[in-house]
């Protein structure tokens, strides 16, 4: 039980369990993996696929027949493997050229370099098989506002996504974009920081339908939001695209924690959340194991992402089957056809029987819905007791 298969979707980045342990107080802890034994370890353990910037694969100064050579490397190592590669990306954030952005960087040339950058890195993704394409701004922001970029970033911003998205079409590569919100770190702020403004920024491109987002579970939690409500306005919005599963203390700088690490009822609802939603994507976890930890703790960390995600899953088909909890959910959403019909849609005798009806408002007002004992099974049943 809780064997991870393919079929479950798990991916991981070649940047998540090849994370070497640095941070901006310390060294490396760990030496780095070959990308072709990254994917030879994940295909054991159970996983999809690996996903990944083009600099984790091929560095960002590499010849020609170097690229060649390594790629021929990783490829092999998929066809052997039976991995697939997902998601692809680009890194716009880690080369000095980026330090003060990419597609909202003041300087044309380097907004220019960005895009020719991401249009090689959109041709490796799909080389691999690719069809979603992140776009996650971590130096698109500011420290300050003196330049007066705030404005003008979002102007820069839709004209590179607007750009790529037809390079996409007229190389007929197919991608989906998946932008990922973050409200700070690198940056002292990011633009575009949460699930809600990457929404309303897509709906002003020139092709929204090939844009949706990618979530991450410590991002939104950064910001103090509700990273499960977070996810719910993406999938109702037909908008998502990918997931980045990870955990995250609130208030805290960007932890990627192995996923379920922090906050379990979060967790829970969040992959009941989409297995109840169908979303097919895949489950791709953007974290990274702890910097105390050697390689045998890598790949406990990703072990442990996997077996997590899938005990809450079936924690989540326990939960539909619990006779007590769902009839208090049931006690829990009072049903009214009647009215049900009224309020569904406007029309002028719907809205004059509406005014006519009497509630008995006091009543209303007692009615306690039971959410402390549901919410008490719940947790006993996380708890492994129900
Ligand atoms: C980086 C970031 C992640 C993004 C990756 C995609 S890179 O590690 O912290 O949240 O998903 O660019
Ligand atoms: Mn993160
Ligand atoms: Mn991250
Ligand atoms: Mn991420």
């Amino acid at each position: 039980a809780y064997q991870p298969k393919p079929e479950h979707k798990f991916t991981f980045g070649l940047w998540t369990v090849g994370n070497v342990g640095r941070d901006p107080f310390g060294l490396p802890t760990r030496p780095p993996l070959e990308p072709d034994y990254i994917v030879y370890k994940l295909a054991e353990l159970g996983a999809y696929g690996v996903n990944l910037h083009d600099n984790d694969l091929i560095p960002i100064d590499a010849s020609k027949s170097e690229r060649e050579r390594i790629l021929k490397r990783f490829k092999k190592a998929l066809q052997d493997s039976g991995l697939a590669v997902p998601m692809a990306t680009t890194n716009l954030f880690s080369d000095p050229i980026f330090k003060d952005g990419a597609f909202t960087s003041p300087d044309a040339r380097v907004r220019a370099y960005a895009i020719q950058k991401t249009m090689q890195a959109m041709d490796l993704g799909a080389e691999l098989g690719a069809r979603t394409y992140v776009f996650w701004g971590g130096r698109e922001g500011a420290e300050v506002d003196a330049g007066g970029n705030a404005l003008e970033a979002l102007a820069r911003y839709r004209e590179a996504l607007n750009f790529l998205a037809e390079y996409s079409e007229d190389q007929g590569y197919g991608y989906r974009f998946a932008l990922e919100p973050k409200p700070n770190e690198p940056r002292g702020d990011i633009y575009l920081p949460v699930v809600g403004a990457a929404l309303g920024f897509i709906a002003t491109l020139d092709k929204p339908h090939l844009f949706g987002l990618n979530p991450e579970v410590a991002h939104e939690t950064m910001a103090g939001l509700n990273f499960v409500h977070a996810v719910a306005q993406a999938i109702d919005a037909g908008k998502l695209f990918h997931i980045d599963l990870n955990d995250q203390k609130m208030g805290r700088f960007d932890q990627d924690l192995r996923f379920g690490a922090e906050n379990l009822k979060m967790a829970f609802f969040l992959v009941k959340l989409l297995e109840d939603s169908g979303y097919d994507g895949p489950r791709h976890f953007d974290a990274h194991a702890l910097r105390t930890e050697d390689e045998a703790g890598v790949w406990e960390f990703a072990k442990g992402c996997m077996r997590t995600y899938l005990i809450l899953k079936e924690k989540a088909e326990r939960f539909d089957r619990d006779r007590e909890i769902q009839d208090l959910i049931g006690a829990y959403k009072v049903q009214d056809g009647a009215l049900a019909r009224l309020t569904a849609k406007y029309s002028r005798e719907n809205a004059q029987a509406l005014k006519g009806l009497e509630f008995d408002r006091e009543e209303l007002g007692r009615r306690g819905p039971g959410l402390e004992r549901l919410d008490q099974l719940t947790v006993e049943l996380l708890l492994g007791v129900r």
